[in-house]
This record gives C-alpha cells, structure tokens and sequence, in this order.
C-alpha cells in the first residue's frame, strides 16, 4: 500500500534539482481536497446546501459548497508558500497574496473548486480540477495574469478529485497518470491505479442530447455514427451523461470511450472553461494516452487569451475523437476557431 505523500515524495526525485516544493503543493491540494471531501459528504446534514445568493464571473447561481471550496483551496495554496497566484472560475480575477512569503513562490495554479456543482443537491459525483504551472514572471513579487495565461504544454502537474462513490485523487506531473482512493478510516489517499491508460477502443459516449437541434452538422453526423448498427465496431455505442464533467471523464478514463461539450451558432465557445476545465483534463486524457480538441485543434496547443475563456471540447479514447474531428472537418469547417 502506498500513499499518496509516499508517491508524491518518491517521484520528487525525478525530478532533477527538485526542492520538495512543487512536491507541497500537491500536498496541500490533497489535504484541501480532504477538508472539502468531508463538508461534500455531509452537505445533506449540515444544511449548507442551497444558493449562496451570489453569482460567479460566468453569472451562474453559486452553491454555497463552491465558495466553501474554493476558500479551502485558496486558504491551502496560500499557507503553502509555494504559490504566488490562483486562478478559480469562481473569482473573476486573479487571487495573488499580497505576502513576501507567497511572493515567492514560483508556481501558479488554476482550479475550479467544485466543478459540476448543479449536481450537489442530488447526491450525484462532483469534482474539483487543479493545473499547476512555473510561474513566468520574476519570483518577489506577485504573480500575473500572464503567468496562467501559458498553452497546456507547460503544465507542471494536473489532476482532480472526485467526490463520488468513493473520493479518488488523480493526477499526472507529465509522466503518465496515477489515481488515488481515498481511505476515510484512516484519512489517506492509497495508490489504487498506478499508471492509468484510456482503452484504444471506447464504446461510450457522453453529450448533452437534448441540444442536439444547435449542434454543428459534424456532431450531428457523429452521433449518427455512434448509433449505426454495426456490430463489429460495436455501434451502437451507449449513451452515459452525468453533467458532471470530473464524473464523465472519469468514467470514460477507466471504461473508454468520449465525452463532447461542442459550441453552437450562438455560443461558438461552448460551455466549458479552457483554463480550470478543458486544458488540465486534456493534459490527463493525453498522458492516458488518449486525445483531447477543441474539434480541429489539440487543446494543449491553445494561447489562452483570457482567464475564464471557453472552448469547445471532444476528450477521451483517441480513435473516437480523431472520428468527430473528421466529421467536423467536412460537416462543419465554419466551427473552427482561429488563433
Ligand atoms: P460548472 O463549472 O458550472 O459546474 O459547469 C460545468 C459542468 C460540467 O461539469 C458538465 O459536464 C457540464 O457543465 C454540464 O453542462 P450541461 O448541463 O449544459 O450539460
Ligand atoms: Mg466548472
């Protein structure tokens, strides 16, 4: 049994000249999710669920377990000392903290606390997404936006937490992806899935239907693909759509197969955050060896422009996403997205 401050600690030596910094912040995040992990489990008992009567930067209705979330992260990433500025989808600007202490730190992180958080009430799997990255900008004094606004390819580490069934931990520095189970008994995180690979061939797939008239032409075709009879590639695909991203991905991660968030003619971007959403699960699905666009380009390849950007997204068994971006390539090149 290994736990996750003995592997975190473990890998600290790959990394040349590590100082055991960035090995405290995925620290500090697990112990945060911890804390988060116990208020989400009682959240029917302690009464601290419904609206907070405040709305985040997108305008949506705050639960009150986000802001409590996003306090805890905030709180951790700012007693660590190794962070000198967080970007959370529920601050519209960037958090730096004003202290000698954090000023020198040299890492930033984008998170969205509790992600899926319409789902809290129903008792239905929620998450929080982390990025980590090298701060940019010259370490003494506070980081910038700049310093978040990096492509995916300079991610230092990622991962999330789901709060489901079980709570698991799963994170990546870069050199494949390793997943942790939370133990309550004992309060630890134990390695339960070392080096996590999607499966090369999925047959699930994961979208909103019900906003099947908006979508563009190569999903339509796409989805008509996954429900041809066709039984040696196993079409019909199924369907599975939780709503909560960490839980879909999750799933796909483990069984194979795709989730898909596409823009519209209204909303072209989509719905899901570039920044605390599609950048550090593509970096997950990618190190699993699978696959992540925005439909025509590789997430990780994006310039965020700005912190709570949006961005169309397709993720999970390669094969199944490199079919959608076919689709939208003949169906639907006015989707595309230039620089
Ligand atoms: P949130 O950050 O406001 O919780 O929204 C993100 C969530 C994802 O977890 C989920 O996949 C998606 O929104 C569901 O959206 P929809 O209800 O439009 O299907
Ligand atoms: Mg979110």
């Amino acid at each position: 049994m290994k736990t996750l401050i003995e592997f975190i600690n473990e890998k600290q030596a790959d990394f040349p000249y590590a100082t055991g910094e960035f090995s405290r912040i995925l620290n500090d995040i697990g112990i945060a999710a911890k804390i988060v992990n116990r208020e989400v489990n009682r959240a029917g008992l302690a009464n601290i669920l419904g609206y907070e009567g405040s709305e985040n930067v997108q305008g949506e209705a705050q639960k009150k377990l986000d802001v409590f979330a996003n306090n805890e992260f905030l709180k951790a990433l700012k007693n660590g000392g190794q962070c000198c500025a967080v970007a959370s989808e529920e601050n519209e600007n960037l958090v730096t903290f004003e202290s000698d202490f954090s000023n020198k730190g040299r890492y930033v992180v984008a998170i969205d606390p509790l992600d899926g958080s319409s789902n809290i009430e129903v008792n239905v799997s929620i998450g929080t997404i982390f990025t980590i990255y090298r701060r940019l900008s010259e370490t003494g004094k506070p980081g910038t936006v700049e310093d978040l606004l990096q492509k995916g390819l300079q991610i230092a580490a990622a991962g999330y937490v789901i709060y489901g069934s079980s709570t698991m931990l799963v994170y990546s520095t870069g050199k494949g992806v390793n997943a942790f189970t939370y133990d309550p008994s004992v309060g630890l995180f134990i390695l339960s899935h070392p080096e996590l690979r999607i499966p090369p061939k999925g047959n699930i797939y994961s979208i909103n239907e019900a906003s099947y008239i908006y979508f563009p032409e190569g999903v339509k075709e796409y989805l008509r693909y996954c429900q041809e009879d066709h039984p040696e590639s196993h079409r019909p695909y199924t369907t599975r759509y939780i709503g909560s991203l960490v839980a879909d991905f999750h799933r796909n991660l483990i069984r194979g197969g795709i989730y898909m968030y596409p823009g519209t003619r209204k909303k072209p971007q989509g719905k899901l955050r570039l920044l605390y959403e599609c950048i550090p699960i593509a970096f997950l699905a990618e190190q699993a060896g699978g696959k992540a666009s925005d439909g025509f380009r590789r997430i990780l390849e994006i310039q965020p422009r700005h912190l709570h950007e949006r961005s169309p997204f397709y993720v999970g068994t390669t094969e199944m996403v490199e079919k959608v971006e076919y689709f939208m390539k003949y169906f639907s090149p006015e989707f595309e997205i230039k620089d």
